[in-house]
Formats: C-alpha cells, structure tokens, sequence
C-alpha cells in the first residue's frame, strides 16, 4: 500500500464532472483515480462507480465497499464478474429526489390540464375547448413507494391530487392509499388515471408493463416512467397508445439509452420524451452519504442504504 491511506476508484462517464475534484477535497488522505489502469489493484478500498465495464471490479482483492453514484443499481447484476462478498450501497440524494418530484409534479399537472391533446389541436389551428378540472378528479397512481415514490406522492397530494400507491411490501406510515404487489394491481389499475412507474428494474418487475398489464388499465389512462426502460414492453406501450387504451405515454428511461434515431417512439404522436435527465445525482447534495460510507466501511460499521443483492435494489 502507498503512505496514503489507500485509493478510491470513482469510476462514470456520465456524471458531474466536478466529482473527482470534489472528491479530492473530501478525502485529503486517500488517492482519487478514475482509471482503474491508474491504481495498484491492492491500494483500492472504495469504489465509486455508475455504468462501468463488467470485470472492473473483481481485480481489487482488498475492497470494502462498491458505492452506486445513483439511485438506481440495476447495471450492476449485468456484470457477471461483480465482487458478490463486497458491500453494495445506493446513493439517497435529496437534490435527485427534488428534481424528480418537480418532474413527476410537471408531467402529472400537464396531462391533467391535458396539454398533449391542446399541443395536439393547436398543430391543427383547431379551437379544442378542454374543461379544467380540479386534481382532486385525477386518480394518481405510484409504481413504487421508495425514497423517490414518496417524496412525489406528498407532493402531489399537497396540490390536491388523489394519491394511491403500489409496492411491495404493506405501508402503514404514508398519509396516501396504498396497494401492496400482487392480487391488489388490478384494483390500482383501475383506479388510476395516470400511472408514475418508480419502480427498480429488477427480475421481479422487469416487462411488469406488458400487454397485460395495459389491457387492464382504466380506459384512458396516462403513464409516466420515470423507472427504467426495462420494466415496460416496448410494442404492447405501442400497441395500447394506438389502441386509446392509453392516451399518452412520459418516458425518461428506455431499454436502449440514448434512444437510437430510428426507433418508433421519438415520432410517436402520443408519446414525450426525455433524455433520461428526469434527475440526476448532484456532488453538493450526495458527498456527504458518500465520505460516510466510506468512513464506516473502513471503520467496519453499518453502511447506509445498502442494496439486497438478493432482491435487486
Ligand atoms: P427505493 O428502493 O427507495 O424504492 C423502490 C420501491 O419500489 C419500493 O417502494 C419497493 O417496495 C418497490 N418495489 C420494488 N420491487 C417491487 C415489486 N416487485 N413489486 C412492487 N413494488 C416493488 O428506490 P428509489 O425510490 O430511490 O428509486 C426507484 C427507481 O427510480 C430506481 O431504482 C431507478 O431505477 C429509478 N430512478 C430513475 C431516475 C431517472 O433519472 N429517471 C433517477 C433516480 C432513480 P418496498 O417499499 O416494499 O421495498
Ligand atoms: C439513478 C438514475 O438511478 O439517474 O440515479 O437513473
């Protein structure tokens, strides 16, 4: 080992590119790299990574925490190589979850005003009167009722909406209606108008939205995903956009990111779409769960928000 107190590997080619300075700031005695070619395999404790190569990891024998630079963990198991004895944490970042309540708060409030349809009309120089209507008369329904699921329902509930949830396990401490995975979907499904998937991409819930599920959503419905491509089957969302069973379809997330040019969706006139920029992890808001778990993993303590490799998330 270096006179150092070992190595950090921060490994992402899509995030802020302040981090590596930012960390550097923030651990004064540990070396900072961003290539894994740059570091004594042995020197590396920590790593900090998003999307990175499969195999990267397993060559670091002495590492004591592999650390999400995200929410979401799902690239992970995709690596048929990843480390499975070293801890596995997420980031809980309150600027992410800000910026995804202010989206998923946008998106709800624009298809409840139903501002695709008059987009639609004005394209036509056609004068569409559309009635307003309070949010109260608009069921909305959240896929997932995590850190992120959470934060979006008491928002939206704070402008009036109705708010239902689904997830897996039963809630009792969420001041909203909330559906528990399994014989309740169908019953969420009916009732929501406009459906928020902020779900994690794992075995449970990838190709959830499929034909099925969309044949039984409540005739009109809007979506929203916000989770990841993954959990949706590409052809039944068109199938039931075309159909009108849905009627209009916010994606951020897709199974092939950046969306490839020819692909259905970006000239869909049902469907918005975002470059997966509905949030993002901020250095400002995420450093500080990063220096802790740094600290506890080589203190040996409890990490915070560790991730069940069993269960995917
Ligand atoms: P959490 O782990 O805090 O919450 C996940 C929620 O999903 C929990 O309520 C969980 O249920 C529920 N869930 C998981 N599996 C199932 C299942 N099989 N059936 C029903 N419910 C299930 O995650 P976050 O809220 O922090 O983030 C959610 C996801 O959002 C991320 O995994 C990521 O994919 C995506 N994301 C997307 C971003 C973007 O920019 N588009 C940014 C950040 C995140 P339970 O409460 O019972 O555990
Ligand atoms: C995340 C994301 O999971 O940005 O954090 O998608």
């Amino acid at each position: 080992m270096s006179e150092q107190n070992g190595t950090i590997l921060f490994y992402s080619e899509a995030s802020d590119p302040s981090w590596p300075t930012e960390l550097e700031k923030a651990f004064p005695t540990f070396a900072i790299r961003t290539r894994p070619q740059d570091t004594d395999p042995m020197d590396v404790l920590a790593a900090i990574v998003w999307k990175y190569p499969a195999g990267m990891l397993q060559q670091f024998a002495n590492l004591r925490l592999i650390q999400v630079l995200g929410a979401g963990v799902d690239h992970l198991w995709a690596d048929p190589w990843l480390p499975k004895h070293v801890p596995i944490t997420r980031l809980v970042d309150p600027g992410l979850t800000a910026r995804m309540t202010e989206y998923v708060l946008l998106h709800c409030l624009a298809l409840h005003r139903r501002l695709p349809e008059l987009r639609s009309a004005q394209c036509k120089h056609t004068w569409r009167y559309l009635h307003p209507r309070p949010p109260v008369d608009t069921c909305v329904g959240i896929m997932g009722l995590g850190v992120l699921g959470r934060s979006c329902a008491a928002a939206l509930a704070g402008v009036g909406f109705n708010v239902i949830g689904w997830s897996r396990s039963r809630k009792s401490n969420i001041a909203v209606q909330t559906y528990v995975s399994g014989a309740d979907l169908d019953e969420f499904k009916r009732r929501a108008d406009i459906i928020v998937v902020l779900l994690p991409l794992t075995s449970a819930t990838e190709n959830l939205i499929d034909s099925y599920f969309l044949t039984s959503v409540r005739d009109g419905a809007a979506l929203i995903n916000v989770g990841r491509g993954a959990l949706i089957v590409e052809d039944a969302l068109i199938a039931a956009l075309d159909a009108g069973r849905l009627r209009h379809a916010v994606l951020d997330v897709f199974r092939t990111e950046p969306l490839p040019a020819e692909h259905a969706f970006w000239s869909h006139p049902k469907i918005t779409i975002t470059p997966h920029n509905s949030s993002a992890t901020n250095p400002a808001t995420a450093l500080g769960q990063i220096v802790e778990n740094i600290r506890r993993a080589t203190a040996g303590e409890k990490l915070l928000y560790s991730v069940d490799p069993l269960i995917g998330y």
